[in-house]
């Protein structure tokens, strides 16, 4: 296997209305993300994804741009913008930006000129089909809910839109299109960008017949992802996106891909691939709901485990994966998959070192390093993100009475993932002189970094200590190209593996039970590497207290 730059790398995201707000206007800012670099630094971070910073009516917080080329007043100015850059590089770390090119805004210059006249040249940038039989023309379900077309007033005519309806769809089919974002790829690379996390990639393939699909729910649509499973050809415009921008910048990419078709992992992360790496969702799938999220089961130990180390397998097969616990998506980690009594500063110790020490590149979610949890909301309305209210709605249409509606999005919600970073223990916890965007989280009281900071057993030392082995010039070629081997399978709550290189060995492993184990280990253990509690091992056995992680060489 070729060495490439990333391979080694440890990424962070940061989710910049919600990091820190420098203004004071309530929302996080550039300024913010400037004047904590030193802390990601510390932390041991390499590269640091942004969130869309785009100019945006922010409809879908950010996620919809309507200008490619322009930094939302919001966040700053691109000069600010550059001196994150600059800042950055000084400091060795890369950054890279999300780049979401399956759909723009619908306040978009392009669609704009669309829908006044869908005919017209810019019609073409944009997915345009006459209705059939009185209604849309297909019968789809976006991602938030309702039917994937939007009507244009006065005409029998619809755009597509697989997200909201402020989110119009792009035309890949159109080679002017396509040649207009490779241009804005690499200006942003030329820039002096590390590369892109590429946002909801898989969906810009369509089949163009808008074949009505079997429906999969009440309201008698089927959702658009079915398309995306059965369609061919995504591969085409990958491989020219690649070659055209990535390729000639040695950039660093990874793909939000959900949906791929079997089989085609070594297409899209192989030596050759569409991408430098893919997130690995399998264990976030695990709470998939049937219909949504109130009906989404809780992720069980067992099951967790196997999704998690299968994955690693296949990864192993094909290139590197991305590994995450959680983003801005998702609820938190350690409210998700760990159970109750193993929600505390051990237990967000024990996750992040079963995931940061998988093979794969690391990244972790603003706010991880600190332990941050699920938020607990007393009241729809405390929500703003769009997901969370399409959920909340499709909970009653489906007779879910209303608390049971609230818990689900509760628990499930993205916004778990946007309150605002917990920095101190001052008002808004230090996050802003102002009035915050975002409802506090009100546990920052106890969780926050500045009290982290003065916690030589905080989880954000550890965290820095964890970072630091794997990055410590002894073990970093084992933790980034060693092998992994699934360990301990037979032990119920014991979540193991082992990373192999040349002769060298190390185990990871952790009790996800409520009760002591103990391991006993195939040869003597040569070096403690890390743990999150006093251990007492003998030449052979490892005592594990619950919630109790280790890594050893053996
Ligand atoms: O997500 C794509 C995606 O498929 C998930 O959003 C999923 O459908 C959603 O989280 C369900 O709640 C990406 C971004 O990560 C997300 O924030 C954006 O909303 C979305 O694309 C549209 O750009
Ligand atoms: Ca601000």
């Amino acid at each position: 296997m070729n060495k490439k730059w990333w391979h080694d790398k440890v990424a962070y995201q940061i989710y910049p209305k919600s990091f820190l707000d420098a203004n004071g206007d309530g929302i996080g800012d550039l300024e913010g993300i400037i004047s904590r670099l030193d802390y990601l630094k510390e932390l041991g971070v390499d590269i640091i994804w942004l969130s869309p910073i785009y100019k945006s009516p922010f409809v879908d917080q950010g996620y919809d741009i309507a200008d490619y080329y322009a930094i939302a007043e919001e966040f700053g100015t691109m000069e600010q913008f550059d001196t994150l850059l600059a800042e950055a590089k000084k400091r060795g770390m890369y950054i890279i930006m999300d780049l979401v090119i399956n759909h723009c805004s619908d306040k978009h210059e392009w669609f704009r000129k669309a829908l006044a006249d869908p005919e017209g040249e810019y019609g073409d940038y944009f997915y345009f089909r006459p209705g059939k039989l009185g209604g849309p023309p297909s019968n789809y379900r976006s991602y938030f809910g309702g039917s994937c077309w939007e009507k244009v007033p006065g005409r029998d005519l619809y755009y597509l839109h697989m997200f909201a309806k402020e989110q119009p769809d792009l035309n890949w089919e159109n080679p002017v299109l396509r040649r207009r974002l490779y241009d804005m790829v690499n200006w942003w690379l030329d820039k002096g960008l590390a590369g892109f996390r590429i946002d909801a990639i898989i969906n810009i393939k369509k089949d163009l017949d808008f074949p009505d699909l079997p429906p999969d729910g009440p309201d008698g649509l089927a959702g658009c992802w079915r398309m995306v499973e059965q369609v061919q050809g995504v591969g085409t415009f990958l491989t020219e996106l690649r070659d055209s921008t990535f390729r000639q910048h040695d950039a660093f990419t990874v793909g939000e891909v959900f949906n791929m078709q079997p089989g085609q992992l070594p297409r899209f992360i192989g030596e050759d691939g569409y991408f430098s790496t893919i997130f690995d969702f399998s264990a976030h799938c695990l709470s998939d709901g049937g219909h949504g999220w109130y009906d989404a089961p809780k992720v069980e130990f067992a099951a967790w485990r196997k999704a998690v180390l299968d994955s690693q397998a296949e990864g192993m097969a094909a290139g590197f994966k991305a590994n995450i616990i959680e983003n801005h998506d998702e609820p938190r980690g350690v409210s998700r998959f760990l159970p109750d009594y193993a929600q505390t500063p051990a237990g967000a110790k024990m996750l992040g070192t079963v995931s940061l020490l998988l093979r794969g590149i690391p990244f972790i979610y603003q706010g991880q390093e600190i332990g941050m949890r699920n938020c607990r909301w007393n009241d729809i309305r405390e929500f703003d993100d769009i997901s969370t209210r399409d959920q909340y709605r499709l909970a009653l249409a489906a007779g879910v009475p209303e608390a049971q509606a609230l818990a689900a999005c509760g628990a499930m919600s993205r916004d778990n993932a946007r309150t605002p970073m917990q920095w101190s223990s001052e008002k808004n916890a230090g996050f802003t002189s102002g009035t915050p965007w975002m409802k506090v989280n009100p546990n920052y009281t106890q969780i926050n970094v500045a009290a982290q900071e003065e916690d030589p057993d905080s989880v954000l030392r550890y965290y820095r200590t964890l970072v630091a082995l794997r990055k410590d010039p002894a073990w970093r070629e084992l933790f980034t190209y060693g092998s992994v081997e699934p360990a301990f399978q037979d032990r119920e709550n014991v979540m193991a593996y082992t990373r192999t290189l040349g002769d060298r060995r190390v185990l990871v492993a952790a009790n996800f039970g409520r009760e002591p184990v103990t391991l006993n280990l195939d040869r003597p253990i040569k070096q403690l590497l890390l743990s999150n509690g006093p251990i007492a091992p003998t030449k052979d056995t490892l005592p594990l207290a619950s919630c109790q992680c280790v890594v050893i060489s053996y």
